[in-house]
């Protein structure tokens, strides 16, 4: 019999936090999910997109001499069917987070959720005129804010089953985008109907044809980005405040050894901002303390900790792969999960220590965890009753391994941040971005974003990629699980601006004090980075589109079909967009042909597939340079920056007058 694989804990991710605890979990023989990726070989005919179930009738896996399935599918039309299914799912994911907010908001307007609120009523004003609702009165007066939040969000319902038309949200991109969704036919007409629409034409017997499977996707997803996402995003910021930078940390070591640990997970914000607020009411910290703890500790997973993280600073534990991790600590009193990117793979985890695994979503119960159903109109009372039971745990705490290891950082650049911090409150504005880019100070943008994926070394590709990236002076915006690794190597302080970022990123880090590494909020909050890109767009000096900007969509360690419809949306949007890892169409040389070079000539961006991240970085830069040589930009030229800037005042202090000045106005 063939010796099993061992796991190398410094093979499966370059996080030292996470290697200590994978080595902990394999000395006392914890299965996670390093150990079982390692275990379970993946299909390669799935792989490549060439096994169909679409019906009884297979199974059919498409290789060698088998072209075609029992019904006479062929490869290209299973490899693309295979792929829609998967941006559909991922937008339904996004768009149903958004129709929840929305909800919420109603709840709130009408009086029936009253632990909620406008916090952010300016944003409440924007959004109400993108929706087309009255803010005033016929007499010209303001209207009251519930009034406006009632029809913000009635509106915003409305979008996910609209009955004529298009998409409101389209309009928010620049004019010649819009143009090129028209003539290609792909300005979604509602959110869910788009969905509905894509999985429909993947049953047995109906669109068969691959390009034509490919449209609708592009149609579907621009429903997430344009559609649900920004939805959820922009109610959120209504609901929970639009945010600011703020300085918290990041990693393991954040969970505290003598306090109550919480982990809040998945996405939505909606409970785990009441979390926030019980875990700061004195009659709880004194419940706490009765127990023998000092206090509450809240800490985050994934996309609810990245909403959590960017309004109120709670700190980051990890991303998508430590979620396993966290529980090995021994340190978690309760881990409270909402919707998305929770293994299941937790529950025998928690099993084996003190920790309680909560699900709070309707939509999400897991076999063995509890479940405590969230309800709006008793908000603060559920979250309470979390916290106070997480508490009760902490008397059970056994021998804890808590990783010494966290790094500071700067979370919160919403688009509004950005426009403030380069432009202050009154002239709010992206001309500094754009000039910087104009001059060649900045490269180039990269929206590196996306997940952890169990196949790839965690954080490996997300951390190469952006080194490599800053190191050649281009703007790294992030989201999702490439924040939180970002984040964790200390990358998003402006102080990392002076030791990696190239000469000219740095100028413009230390003019506005920012970091090289923007950390923009979860999965849903893509839709902020369209929104800048549509800003720099029609602020003018670099072109006219989101395709013509030198920017690229970036998603390394991919794995979920969110990620898809996230980056079929940046590609109907005008963006070149790499995902790292397996190319799940690799089945099909024309299908993998429609997404890059079909998908180019019809919308302007492409995807494509790369897993070295050399390559990741060799066709991002080439494509910025592309697009800058396109603009009549300058050559992109390192040599000419760096002789001014805060960062190189120790170093030009120690120079003796002459040969200070010649450093910096050269000889
Ligand atoms: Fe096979 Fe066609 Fe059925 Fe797919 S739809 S399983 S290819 S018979
Ligand atoms: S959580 S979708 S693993 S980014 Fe948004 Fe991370 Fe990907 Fe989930």
């Amino acid at each position: 019999m063939a010796k099993k694989k061992e796991l190398i804990p410094e093979e499966a991710s370059c996080d030292p936090a996470a290697i200590s605890l994978i080595g902990y979990a394999c000395d006392v023989g914890i299965n996670t999910s390093f150990e079982r990726a390692k275990d379970i070989t993946p299909c390669p005919i799935g792989a490549g997109g060439l096994c169909c179930r679409n019906c009884a009738m297979g199974p059919c896996r498409l290789v060698g001499k088998t072209d075609r399935g029992v019904c006479g599918a062929t490869r290209e039309t299973v490899v693309a069917r295979n792929f829609v299914r998967g941006v559909a799912t991922g937008s339904a994911a996004h768009s149903d987070h958004g129709r929840d907010l929305a909800y919420t908001l109603l709840e709130a307007a009408e009086g029936h959720a009253p632990d909620y609120g406008v916090r952010d009523p300016y944003k409440l004003m924007e959004v109400a005129g993108y929706l087309n609702v009255d803010t005033k009165d016929e007499d010209g007066e303001r209207r009251p804010i519930n009034e406006i939040a009632r029809d913000v969000a009635l509106a915003a319902i409305g979008e996910f089953g609209r009955v004529r038309g298009e998409l409101l949200y389209l309009k928010r991109a620049p004019q010649k985008r819009q143009q090129i969704w028209h003539e290609q036919g792909i300005s979604p007409r509602s959110i869910d109907r788009e969905i509905v629409d894509l999985l429909h034409r993947t049953h047995i017997g109906n669109d068969q044809d691959a390009e034509h499977l490919l449209q609708e996707a592009l149609r579907c997803s621009l429903g997430d980005g344009w559609g649900g996402s920004m939805l959820a995003t922009d109610i959120s910021d209504i609901l929970f405040g639009t945010p600011a930078p703020v300085l918290t940390q990041a990693n393991l070591g954040v969970l505290s050894d003598d306090e109550v640990n919480i982990i809040i997970h998945g996405h939505e914000p909606t409970l785990s901002e009441m979390v926030v607020a019980a875990a700061l009411d004195p009659e709880l910290i004194e419940y706490a303390k009765s127990k023998g703890a000092k206090g509450i500790n809240l800490a985050g997973i994934c996309c609810t900790a990245n909403e959590t993280l960017m309004r109120d600073g709670i700190p980051l534990a990890g991303n998508f792969l430590q979620q396993e991790l966290a529980i090995l600590t021994g340190a978690v009193e309760a881990m409270v999960v909402d919707v998305q990117c929770i293994m299941q793979g937790l529950v025998p985890v928690a099993d084996k220590y003190h920790t309680e695994l909560i699900t709070t979503s309707p939509k999400v119960k897991i076999t063995g965890a509890t479940h405590i159903q969230f309800d709006e109109s008793r908000a603060m009372e559920i979250a309470r009753e979390i916290v106070r039971r997480a508490i009760d745990h902490y008397p059970e705490r056994g021998e804890t391994r808590i990783p010494d290891i966290s790094n500071p950082m700067v979370p919160g650049f919403s688009h509004e941040y950005i426009d403030y911090a380069l432009g202050g409150f009154y002239r709010g504005s992206l001309r500094p971005l754009n000039d910087a880019i104009m001059a060649g100070r900045i490269r180039g943008v990269v929206a590196n974003i996306g997940c952890n994926n169990a196949r790839i070394p965690h954080d490996s590709l997300h951390n190469y990629v952006v080194t490599e990236l800053i190191k050649h002076d281009v703007l790294v915006v992030e989201t999702g699980c490439g924040a939180i690794a970002s984040a964790k190597l200390g990358y998003m302080t402006p102080e990392t601006a002076f030791e990696i970022a190239g000469p000219g990123l740095r100028e413009v880090c230390e003019t506005v004090g920012i970091p090289p590494v923007l950390h923009m909020g979860s999965c849903v909050d893509n839709s902020r980075i369209l929104t800048v890109l549509s800003q720099m767009a029609t602020e003018g000096g670099l072109g006219e589109d989101i395709a013509d900007i030198p920017a690229v969509g970036l998603a390394p360690e991919w794995m979920s079909e969110k990620a898809l419809s996230i980056a079929t949306y940046c590609v109907a949007s005008g963006a070149y967009v790499i995902m790292g890892g397996r190319n799940p169409v690799s089945g099909s040389e024309e299908v993998t042909r429609l997404i890059s070079e079909g998908w180019e000539e019809k919308v302007g961006g492409r995807l494509e597939f790369v897993e070295e991240g050399e390559e990741i970085v060799r066709r991002t830069l080439a494509h910025i340079d592309k697009k800058r040589a396109a603009l009549g930009l300058p050559e992109y030229d390192p040599s000419q920056w760096g002789k001014s800037g805060d960062g190189r005042m120790p170093e030009l202090l120690d120079l003796p007058f002459e040969e200070r000045i010649e450093a910096i106005y050269g000889s």
